[in-house]
């Protein structure tokens, strides 16, 4: 999602085709930067937000011609049923200029018809599922917008129309967010009065930011429940009625649709797993991780039930309208991107609500890799979000706010600058739960520091070097766990938290892992995406100073002198000092 910024160094070679995600990751030259070799042989560099690259940034040629023309050239069939579109060879060098533009494919999507046709990728399950439409709420579908491209905007308003009971759509409602194209002006409100659904267009004369843009909208809607959506996605078949039902049958829930990909260099419809769910890391990024394995048994009980997620991503979700409000609506002092995704996901659960995925609810979304527009605000893009950052650690995590700005030294940077009283009396009023309330009953597989866990550095007593999980480009880095000098200060790479349930864990959801540990004489340790399994259970001896794995019994050590950073299980000995550990416990709250 939008935390990294790519730039292309390379003129990009382009294949189009549903070929695996594969990253050859290379060395980087800067600490906050990653270089890789992304599938399509692109030599991508990707920054973390705060470098010097400038979202928004025009790319070469961009006229005033070719900003306004709102560029939709429809060929019958194109993208039909999801596929994705081929572009010619010859067309490389006007398609790089256009992607330029929405930092998609807009010569891909432009050539694709605003009604085009979609799979049904519900589970076999799902299709015999009645809903009584009449019972059902109807709703209002709000779909705020800067400087969106034409096709995919309005693919977005008719895959709505198309795939919606008519009676269950009360209306569209598109906020324009101070746009700059002409097309999104008179041409979109000529376009959109031709519907077969009322579709009112709401513009804020200034540009003010998602959060405000959605309340603008939200203000405007009179249907019983709000459907948020942004501005690019294509709905499919039976994707409303799961989530009205949820909501007509209790109205303190928040439903999100199982977001599918629409890809961006070929608007290929890609169906994404049902076995995530969404949460974050130190950072406050929102994340998918997969389900533990206690959760996936109680899905496969019924997989067309809707389950319970952490944390929202932000942009596809129902929410009662009166509920919308009652529970204080969105933090409206957060700027343009980032940040009102966790605020709404802890605001709901800590007050009495909950936030649930329905499974038999399909939407695509284009993802990119960095973002079109400009962050206007003191800071820039790391300005902004680390301010609207700021807000959600300082009203809603209560001691782990100071986890999360010592993690993140640029929040602490404008912890300062921000006042939350406001939200903190709504949060009062509500008599909302704590957020270690929230850590015990909403995602007890968390990673974070507790009063009852260890957080710190991992030491090798004898080597005086500390356990540190694997660096990478992707954002859940597995792979084996070395042994490196310890980094004086709090060092992420260096981090971990061993909980009362044996977990030796990281930031991402990953943890300490021995994967075969019955089956090969001298088993790797490693980073592993967390699972629950026995396997990645740990006990500490603190006599011997022995840190044992509990499904095979023997104790964690060195792999060999040969081998000093890579770590291995043998039989336990008080006299092996290669097996003695040390924890360096830090304060974090
Ligand atoms: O200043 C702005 N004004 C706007 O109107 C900035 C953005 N916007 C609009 C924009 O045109 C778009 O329609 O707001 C919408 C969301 O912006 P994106 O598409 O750039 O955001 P995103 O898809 O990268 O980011 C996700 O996280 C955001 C955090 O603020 C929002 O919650 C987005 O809605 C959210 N998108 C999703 O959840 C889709 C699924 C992605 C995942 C996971
Ligand atoms: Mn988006």
């Amino acid at each position: 999602m939008l935390v990294l910024v790519v730039q292309l160094i390379r003129t990009p070679r382009l294949q189009y085709g549903d070929d695996a995600d594969v990253m050859i990751p290379l060395r980087s030259r800067h600490s906050n930067q990653e270089e890789y070799i992304d599938r399509h042989g692109i030599h991508v560099v990707v920054g973390h937000y705060l470098g010097e690259d400038k979202p928004g940034a025009p790319g070469p040629n961009l006229t005033h011609e070719v900003l306004n023309s709102n560029g939709f050239d429809p060929q019958k069939d194109a993208g039909a049923m999801g596929a994705p579109v081929q572009v010619g060879s010859w067309e490389g060098a006007r398609m790089q200029l256009l992607y330029h533009i929405n930092k998609f494919n807009l010569l891909a999507s432009d050539r694709i018809p605003l009604n085009r046709t979609l799979p049904d990728v519900r589970r076999k399950q799902c299709l015999p599922l009645e809903y009584t439409t009449e019972k059902l709420p109807p709703t209002s579908v709000v779909i705020v917008f800067h400087n969106e491209a034409w096709s995919t905007l309005l693919r977005t308003v008719h895959s709505v129309i198309n795939r919606s009971p008519a009676a269950l759509l009360h209306e569209i409602i598109l906020v324009d967010d101070a746009s700059e194209r002409e097309f999104l002006r008179q041409p979109l409100e000529a376009h959109v009065s031709q519907l077969a659904v009322p579709v009112k267009v709401v513009r804020s004369p200034v540009r003010t930011g998602l959060v405000r843009a959605r309340l603008l909208g939200a203000q405007q809607a009179t249907g019983k429940v709000l459907t948020f959506l942004d501005a690019h996605c294509e709905v499919t078949t039976g994707w409303l009625e799961p989530l009205l039902s949820r909501i007509g049958q209790d109205s303190t829930r928040v439903v999100c649709p199982i977001i599918d990909i629409i890809h961006e260099d070929t608007f290929q419809y890609v169906r994404s797993f049902e076995l995530h769910w969404g949460a974050f890391n130190w950072n406050l990024h929102f994340r998918w991780y997969a389900l533990g394995h206690n959760e996936v048994d109680i899905r496969k009980i019924n997989i067309t039930q809707a389950y319970k997620t952490p944390a929202m991503a932000g942009g596809l979700f129902s929410i009662d309208r009166d509920y919308f409000y009652r529970l204080g609506s969105y933090d409206r002092t957060m700027d343009i991107w980032g940040g009102e995704n966790l605020e709404m996901s802890f605001r709901v659960w800590m007050c009495g609500g909950s936030i649930e995925i329905a499974p038999c609810s399909h939407v695509g979304h284009v993802f990119r890799k960095s973002s079109p527009y400009t962050f206007p605000g003191e800071g820039g893009v790391g300005g902004v979000l680390y301010r609207n950052l700021a807000r959600v650690a300082l009203v809603w995590l209560d001691d782990w706010s100071n986890f999360y700005f010592r993690m993140n030294p640029d929040a602490e940077k404008v912890r300062k600058s921000v006042s939350v009283g406001d939200r903190q009396q709504l949060r009062d009023k509500l008599q909302c739960k704590s957020f270690q309330w929230y850590l015990d009953n909403v995602w007890p597989q968390h990673f974070f520091p507790t009063k009852d866990s260890f957080f710190g550095k991992i030491r090798h007593e004898i080597r005086s070097k500390c356990i540190q999980k694997p660096i990478s480009s992707s954002s859940q880095p597995t792979g084996p766990a070395i042994l490196q000098d310890c980094v004086i200060e709090t060092y992420q790479p260096q981090s971990f938290v061993f909980n009362k349930r044996g977990f030796v864990m990281t930031d991402e959801s990953v943890c300490l892992d021995v994967p075969d540990s019955r089956t090969v004489k001298v088993p790797q340790v490693r980073i592993m995406a967390c699972n629950e399994y026995e396997r990645q259970k740990w006990t500490y001896d603190e006599e011997a100073r022995h840190l044992v794995h509990v499904l095979s019994g023997k104790c964690l050590d060195i792999a060999s002198v040969a081998n000093p950073t890579s770590l291995t299980l043998s039989t336990c000995h008080h006299s092996a000092t290669s097996q003695r550990w040390l924890f360096k416990h830090e304060d974090w709250a």
